[in-house]
């Protein structure tokens, strides 16, 4: 280590003299270019605190705390990473991949392997009722037979109390784009109506509906792969950004945010929730009249959240995340290996007495039954709270809403 980066020192300000032997390539170069910006970063940002909480180090084992009466739900659903309650009708809108094949092809980790088999891009569009406890996988009518369903985040419109306009990130192999599909509610089908592309919106991660057409979508990164993501990536810069999508404006909303997450608002949109996974933080926004967000709070968590999701009965955000992300990355790269990510859900609500925000752990689990939580919706009417999972063959967990949250 200490030889290699006097050696990259040495050849940075060698300047004007040509290298001689070894032969240097021209990715050596940028390797070098990447080490040295590295090392100047780590040493210049409070990075190595933030990367010791979001990568979980130090934090010991965590024991199930609050899982009794927790249960999978039962019929093989895999990868569930976004869940969407429609409150009304006690529908819970998500999408399903294999959670196997996301170590083949899933771009927001960088797992690009376009030859995948079949089974890779063909993730399923899901209905569970909560409360009978049945799901139907739905028809995608419209959508042409053959086109890549790789879904992330969702965000639903209410066009009226039982019609919804959702708008589903598919990262296809082609590009990741939006697609606009509609539901009636009590239908046997969604409608497939239109799919978004915009240059500005290039690692779509999670969106928040505005309108029949209008929404917020965070970008997770900026760059795609290569050096440059490795950098974004491994130093946790704050590159990427959020994005408001109109058909008469497309522009910038938010920008330099550490890996933009799920986003998501309070009931009448005036304040809206977006987690910054690599910042290991949650930024709480106010939207202009015209489609900037402005910094309200910015809340420090301990631990790599991932998907807020906002609880109208209590005024509160619920966040779940990973506790320990590294066992994510090593496990990703693990084929044929079931992967046990400890979890997490916390409850942020505003400090009626110390003013602010106030986070209190609601749920913990090591691994072995909800494994890389994603997202925990909360149905109060049902007393219900369905977790999602992102790299795990137990793709939601159903659990009583804990006593006293
Ligand atoms: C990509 O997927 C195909 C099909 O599963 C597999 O044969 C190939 O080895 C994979 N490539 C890489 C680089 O993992
Ligand atoms: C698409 O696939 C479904 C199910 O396999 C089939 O019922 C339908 O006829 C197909 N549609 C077209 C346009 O090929
Ligand atoms: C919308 C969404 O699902 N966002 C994030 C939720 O958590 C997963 C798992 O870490 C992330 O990959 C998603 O980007």
């Amino acid at each position: 280590m200490a030889t290699d980066s006097t050696k990259l020192k040495k050849a940075s300000t060698a300047g004007s003299t040509k290298p001689t032997a070894p032969k240097t390539t021209k990715k050596d170069y940028i390797r070098v270019g990447v080490a040295i910006v590295a090392i100047t970063v780590a040493l210049t940002q409070n990075f190595i605190r933030n990367a010791v909480t979001d990568l979980g180090l130090f934090l010991g084992d965590i024991q199930p705390f609050n899982t009794a009466g927790c249960e999978v739900v039962p019929g093989g659903l895999e990868a569930c990473e976004d869940i969407h309650l429609h409150r009304e009708s006690g529908l819970a809108f998500m999408t399903c991949g294999h959670a196997e094949m996301r170590k083949e092809w899933f771009p927001p980790m960088a797992k690009m392997n376009a030859s995948a088999a079949d089974a890779a891009f063909q993730d399923k569009f899901v209905i569970y009722n909560v409360a009978t406890g049945k799901y139907e996988e739905m028809e995608l009518a419209g959508l042409p037979n053959g086109t890549d369903r790789v879904f992330h985040g969702l965000g639903i419109h209410e066009r009226s109390p039982t019609e919804l306009t959702i708008f589903a990130v598919n990262h296809r192999r082609g590009g990741s784009v939006v697609e606009v599909l509609e539901y009636t509610v009590g239908d046997k089908v969604v409608q497939y109506k239109e799919t978004i592309r915009h240059e500005l919106i290039h690692t779509p991660n999670d969106i928040l509906a505005t309108g029949p057409r209008s929404f917020y979508v965070s970008n997770d990164h900026k760059y795609k792969d290569g050096a440059m993501r490795e950098y974004e990536e491994s130093l946790r810069r704050p590159l990427s950004n959020v994005i408001y999508y109109s058909p008469e404006s497309t522009h910038i909303a938010y920008d330099k945010v550490a890996s933009a997450n799920g986003i998501t608002s309070n009931s009448d949109q005036s304040l809206i929730y977006l987690s910054a996974c690599h910042g290991g933080a949650l930024h709480i926004l106010r939207p202009t009249p015209d489609h900037t967000l402005v910094d309200q709070e910015y809340i420090k968590l301990d631990f790599y959240n991932d998907n807020p999701s906002y609880d109208p009965e209590t005024d509160s955000v619920f966040l779940t995340g990973h506790v320990k992300p590294l066992t994510l990355t090593v496990g990703l790269k693990k084929k044929g290996v079931q992967l046990d990510g400890p979890s997490k859900v916390v409850k942020i609500s505003k400090d009626v007495v110390g003013g602010g925000h106030k986070v209190e752990t609601v749920l913990e689990d090591d691994g072995k039954l909800i494994s890389t939580g994603t997202v925990a919706a909360v149905d109060r009417k049902r007393g219900v709270m369905l977790i999602g999972t992102a790299f795990s063959n137990r793709g939601v967990v159903r659990c009583p809403i804990p006593q006293g949250v």
